[in-house]
């Protein structure tokens, strides 16, 4: 696929270590993904063990010199922290640094910005920008004016960098007028839907989990699929086939992250409420990753967030052709798990014949 920033950046990763080391070592191996995803090039990662986040200055004063002889040694242009930062410690850190300061959430966003292609998804992450930027303005500005592109300065949004706040709010109202209108349009979507007998089953779970490639299988549709993160922005509905000439509805999600911007999370909540107005939650798990439970509790945590936790959820282990065979994988909240490859086809057809059971024999049962 093509690049998404013409001009690479080269960044250093930075972040604090409150708990556990290797947690935070975790996070950063997730943040240089989403920078691989975006197109940066990173040049040197940095973890600061400290009891908390300085809540001026992000890293304390030492590692802060420090992190400026890293980033001059490696020729780096920008230094990306794995949270998002408070407009007063981005102000401090770019009087502190010179090269441009992002956090994750705007390298998120940027990410999003270049997946969003229907009407209402770019509507929705301008506005999560526009937001970000309303408060991040004097951090930003300085830097962004210099560098002239790259990370921040993509999307939707892109032509409104340099407006002013008072503009910026004028547009964030303009935007929220419009997704109004398309959300109306979207509610007489989903009553036709919600007209229509049949079952309608969602695929969640955490970012480049498998659940598009599931997706395909289940449907025989052609999604985009690809080893990046946040492959899948805007959802997408296909009729899959369960056996028995019974069909279902099969959507198709973004994925979760650790860590999700709350921009986002408020932009994006009509949508995702309605790809989870399903009568099943599949929630698809990558097996074969370190972080599993992890992943599955950011999951669990996200559809708390949204108020979806009601509806039954089945696990999918996914990747099991890649997953080490000792490993013990369970899921004591969902309903039932299954052990598939999407990739490979291994399962599937056991879980669509379970899902075939599950369905269509409830259906049976009501009638009797
Ligand atoms: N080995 C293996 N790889 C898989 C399997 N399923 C998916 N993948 C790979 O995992 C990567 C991510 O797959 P996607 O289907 O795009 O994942 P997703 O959950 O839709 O990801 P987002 O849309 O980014 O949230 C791709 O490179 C797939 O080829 C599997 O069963 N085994
Ligand atoms: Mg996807």
């Amino acid at each position: 696929m093509t690049e998404l920033t013409q001009e690479k950046e080269r960044v250093v990763l930075a972040a604090v270590a409150t708990g556990s080391v290797e947690t935070a070592e975790r996070s950063l191996d997730e943040l240089a993904e989403l920078a691989r995803t975006a197109g940066a090039e990173v040049t040197a990662r940095l973890v600061q063990a400290r009891e908390s986040i300085h809540p001026v200055t992000y890293l304390g004063k030492g590692k802060l010199e420090e992190l400026q002889r890293v980033m001059d040694m490696t020729d780096a242009t920008g230094v990306i922290c794995d949270d998002e930062l408070t407009p007063a410690q981005h102000r401090s850190m770019a009087d502190a640094v010179s090269g441009k300061i992002m956090d994750r959430t705007l390298l998120i966003l940027d990410i999003f910005a270049a997946r969003a292609h229907t009407k209402e998804g770019r509507i929705q992450v301008e506005l999560a920008q526009l937001r970000y930027r309303a408060t991040h303005l004097t951090g930003m500005g300085q830097a962004l004016s210099r560098l002239g592109g790259g990370i921040g300065t993509r999307g939707p949004g892109e032509k409104k960098l340099e407006i002013d706040r008072r503009r910026i709010h004028q547009r964030i109202g303009q935007l929220k007028k419009e997704l109004k209108d398309l959300e109306r349009h979207r509610g007489e979507r989903r009553k036709r839907r919600a007209g229509s007998d049949k079952k309608v089953l969602s695929l969640v779970g955490y970012t480049n989990a498998g659940k598009s490639t599931l997706f395909q299988r289940l449907t025989g549709s052609q999604t985009y699929t690809d080893d990046l993160l946040f492959a899948t922005l805007d959802p997408l509905t296909k009729t899959g086939y369960l056996g028995g000439g019974k069909t279902a509805l099969f959507t198709d999600t973004v994925g979760f992250i650790e860590k999700l911007p709350h921009h986002l999370i408020v932009a994006f909540r009509s949508t995702l409420e309605e790809a989870l107005e399903a009568d099943i939650l599949l929630h698809v798990v990558d097996a074969s990753g370190s972080a599993v439970e992890e992943q599955m509790f950011t999951v669990y945590q996200t559809l708390r967030d949204l108020s979806c936790t009601d509806k039954p959820i089945l696990t999918v282990f996914n990747k099991m052709d890649q997953a080490d065979p000792d490993r013990i994988l369970r899921d004591f909240q969902a309903q039932r798990s299954f052990y598939i490859s999407a990739k490979t086809g291994e399962g599937v057809e056991e879980m669509r014949a379970a899902l075939y059971d599950m369905i269509c024999g409830g259906t049976q049962e009501e009638t009797v």
